[in-house]
């Protein structure tokens, strides 16, 4: 018997050695050590020793255990550090490697200029009111004094989703809602999207409008001349010569066109100014009584003034661009520039 567990130490010591992995290193330790193992075995077989020769060969039995276990452990020691040492060899990263680049978007020219009048119109106390796309006649036009035989309400140039409906042609009917809702004083700037019938090298189906409003005790035309002065300077530049000329709205009376000296060539005349050396910007006007009519406002009480502008003409003296159909091509080449 003791022959026979030498054989067997030698036996599992030369498998532990050729064992090259953990799952056939476990294999080696259930072959010998297992419950059909080969010690097993022979630790069965123990009974039939006589009581003289089973301490020894259980001593021996002990022995080639504990020995069985080193080597064991030693082996699995080595094996995981072999597969540590792998998996860091394969797994190597490169800490010096540029990282991702995050692709970040940029604000389209007309957001920034309506943000920068917005931002303006604040400091002075207005507040921003937005509205519907989709707009009621009397909300559009109606309300606005605009009859109903004015050119501007032809199928030509608005387009109507029904008798009713029309997709807003400007921004002015969100000042009526807010006047509806409001009694004055009120301060208020309306940004927003705007449709007409009208699709040329110079004019887009859809585009953008400002429009604000102030409503209060004896508002005068000074007063119009007095913000809308100081709000193009504040956008345009300081210094920049500014001039009011007589104009017609249906919603104001008196009214106005403003221009501003050109931005191009100073005024001195260029082709962007149709060398008159004048930019036309926007147009205002005290907001006549029949507008106060129909939010009953009452005209004897209050006064107020109201202006408009175009964002993508005022987009496009701010930026040079010179070509209205860049706004709305979204080529990125022209976007990320700004
Ligand atoms: C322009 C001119 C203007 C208004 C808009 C307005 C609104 C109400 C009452 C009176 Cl609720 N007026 N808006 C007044 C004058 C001119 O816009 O050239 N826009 C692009």
């Amino acid at each position: 018997m003791k022959e026979q567990l030498q054989a067997l130490q030698q036996e599992a010591l030369a498998a532990l050695d050729q064992a090259d992995n953990l799952k056939s290193l476990q294999d080696v330790r259930v072959r010998i050590l297992g419950k059909k193992g080969a010690l097993t075995d022979i630790m069965k077989g123990m009974r039939d020793l006589s009581p003289e020769e089973r301490p020894i060969v259980g001593a021996l039995v002990n022995q080639l255990k504990d020995d069985f276990e080193t080597s064991f452990s030693a082996r699995q020691q080595e094996l995981q550090q072999r597969a540590i040492a792998a998996r860091l060899a394969s797994e190597t990263l490169d800490v010096t490697l540029p990282g991702r680049r995050r692709v970040t978007g940029s604000l389209h020219p007309v957001t920034l200029v309506a943000d920068e009048i917005v931002e303006i119109f604040s400091r002075l106390g207005f507040s921003v009111a937005e509205g519907p796309e989709i707009e009621q006649d009397f909300y559009n036009f109606e309300a606005l004094n605009i009859p109903k035989d004015h050119p501007a309400r032809d199928m030509q140039d608005t387009f109507y989703i029904s008798e009713d409906l029309v997709l807003r042609t400007h921004t002015s009917p969100v000042q009526i809602r807010t006047m509806l809702k409001h009694d004055p004083p009120i301060r208020i700037i309306a940004p927003g999207t705007v449709y007409r019938r009208d699709s040329d090298l110079t004019h887009s189906p859809m585009f953008h409008q400002i429009e604000g409003f102030l409503v209060d005790h004896k508002v005068t035309f000074g007063d119009l001349k007095g913000i809308l002065t100081h709000f193009l300077n504040e956008f345009f530049g300081t210094g920049l010569e500014v001039r009011f000329r007589p104009s017609f709205f249906p919603f104001t009376e008196p009214s106005a066109e403003v221009d501003i000296a050109c931005v191009i060539c100073g005024g001195s005349g260029c082709r962007v100014c149709g060398r008159t050396g004048w930019l036309e910007i926007l147009g205002c006007g005290m907001i006549d009584p029949a507008v106060f009519d129909s939010v009953n406002y009452d005209p004897e009480q209050y006064s107020g003034f109201a202006f408009g502008m175009g964002l993508e003409r005022i987009a496009m003296l701010k930026y040079g661009v010179n070509d209205l159909r860049l706004f709305f091509e979204n080529d990125l080449r022209f976007l990320k520039q700004f």
